[in-house]
C-alpha cells in the first residue's frame, strides 16, 4: 500500500526538518552507525522490501552467504504476485512482460545482470549466474533467455505467434502509450545487504515501466545506474524513472558522493538535487534511492514519489518514510559546501 500524495508532503517536510519519519517501530536511525553486534544491515525499497529483508536475514542466519542473502531476498519479491517484479508484472505495449535485474558483489567488485528477459521466473538468479558462470556482466533479451534455461532455471512457455500478433494489433497504441510514464505503475526491488564480516552486496528486480516499448531496457540491469556497491564505501540501489537514473549513473553517483564524505541520506538528496536540474523529456524527476555505507549508516531521499523503505538488522525491522527533496531548499550554484573538494 503506497503513502498518499498530501501524506508524503507532511512527512516530507518533516523528515527534512527533523530527521526521518518512522512508519512503524523503534531502532536504527538513519545516519547512525547501526551496532556492529545487530548486523547484517539489510536496506530495501518500499514495504514489500520487508519480506525480502526477513528472507535475507533467514538466509544469512541459515549459514547463507551475502549474496544468497540479496537473491534469496529478491526471489521473494519475484515470486509475490508484484504487479511491477518477476512475471506477475505489468506487460509492456505489446504485452509481455520484459524484466530486468542486477546484483553486486563487493569483494572482487563483481557484477551481473540481464535485461528484457522474458520468461524466466527469477531473473536475479540469471543475473547471478551471469556474474557467477559468464566471462560477462550483462546478457539481454533471447540471449539472456537461452543462458538461463541453459542453467535449468525455472520457466514458463513464451507463445511468440501470439505475442507477434499482438505486438502488430496494437503497434499504434503502445507508442503513444509508452510516451506517458504515470506514477504507480512501477515499483523496483533493490536490496543492500552489509554483512556481519563488513562486506558488501546488492541486487534488484523489476518488470520496468509498464507500457514501455518492447526492448526498452531501464536503469536496474546497469550497473551503476539501479544498482552500484564498492566494498571500500557503500552501496545504492534505485527505484522510479529509469530513464532519469541512467542519464544521471544514479547510484554510482550516490556512492561516490558517500566516497567524498557525505553519509548515505545525504549523498541521497544531494544526488536529486544534481538530477533535478535538468529534465529533456519533461517527465519529471520520479526517483528514489536508498543507500548505506561501510561505517553501517543508511539513508534515503526521494524526489516526485511518496517512498518507503525497509531497514533489517538482527534487532529489529522497520518500514521508514523517505525524505523528499521537493521540500528542500534549492541548492547554489557551486554545490553542497558538506562536500569536500
Ligand atoms: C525502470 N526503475 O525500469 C525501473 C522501474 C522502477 O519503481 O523502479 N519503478 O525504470
Amino acid at each position: 500500500m503506497k503513502t498518499s500524495r498530501r501524506t508524503f508532503v507532511a512527512r516530507s517536510a518533516l523528515g527534512v526538518a527533523g530527521g526521518i519519519t518512522l512508519a512503524s517501530g523503534r531502532g536504527a536511525e538513519p545516519g547512525t552507525p547501526t551496532n556492529t553486534a545487530t548486523r547484517p544491515l539489510i536496506v530495501s525499497t518500499w514495504p514489500f522490501g520487508r519480506a525480502a529483508n526477513a528472507t535475507a536475514l533467514k538466509t544469512l542466519q541459515s549459514g547463507g552467504s551475502l549474496l544468497d542473502a540479496v537473491e534469496q531476498g529478491i526471489r521473494e519479491v519475484e515470486s509475490s504476485r508484484n504487479p511491477s517484479v518477476g512475471l506477475s508484472g505489468l506487460p509492456n505495449a505489446a504485452g509481455v512482460v520484459q524484466l530486468d535485474a542486477s546484483i553486486m558483489f563487493g569483494p572482487g567488485h563483481k557484477a551481473g545482470s540481464v535485461a528484457a528477459i522474458e520468461g524466466i521466473r527469477h531473473p536475479i538468479s540469471a543475473a547471478r549466474r551471469v556474474m557467477e558462470q559468464t566471462p560477462h556482466v550483462m546478457l539481454a533479451g533471447e540471449g539472456a533467455r537461452m543462458f538461463a534455461l541453459e542453467q535449468g532455471l525455472e520457466s514458463v512457455e513464451i507463445d511468440s505467434a501470439a505475442r507477434n500478433e499482438a505486438w502488430l494489433r496494437k503497434r499504434a497504441a503502445e507508442r503513444a502509450a509508452a510516451q506517458h510514464h504515470t506514477a504507480g505503475n512501477h515499483d523496483t526491488i533493490a536490496l543492500l545487504v552489509l554483512g556481519a564480516d563488513g562486506n558488501l552486496a546488492g541486487g534488484c528486480s523489476t518488470s520496468g515501466w509498464a507500457g514501455k516499448l518492447p526492448g526498452r531496457v531501464g536503469d536496474s540491469p546497469i550497473v551503476g545506474s539501479g544498482l552500484y556497491v564498492d566494498n571500500e564505501v557503500g552501496a545504492a540501489g534505485a527505484t522510479g524513472l529509469g530513464e532519469n537514473i541512467m542519464r544521471y549513473c544514479g547510484t554510482f553517483l550516490v556512492v561516490e558522493l558517500m566516497r567524498q564524505g557525505l553519509p548515505p541520506q545525504e549523498a541521497c538528496l544531494e544526488a536529486l538535487r544534481r538530477m533535478s536540474r535538468q529534465d529533456p523529456k519533461g517527465t519529471a524527476l520520479a526517483v528514489s534511492f536508498v543507500a548505506l555505507d561501510k561505517h553501517g549508516r543508511f539513508g534515503s531521499a526521494s524526489a516526485g514519489q511518496a517512498f518507503q523503505f525497509a531497514v533489517t538488522t538482527t534487532e529489529d525491522s522497520r518500514l521508514l518514510d523517505s525524505p523528499g527533496i521537493g521540500s528542500l531548499p534549492v541548492v547554489p550554484e557551486g554545490g553542497n559546501r558538506n562536500i569536500r573538494p
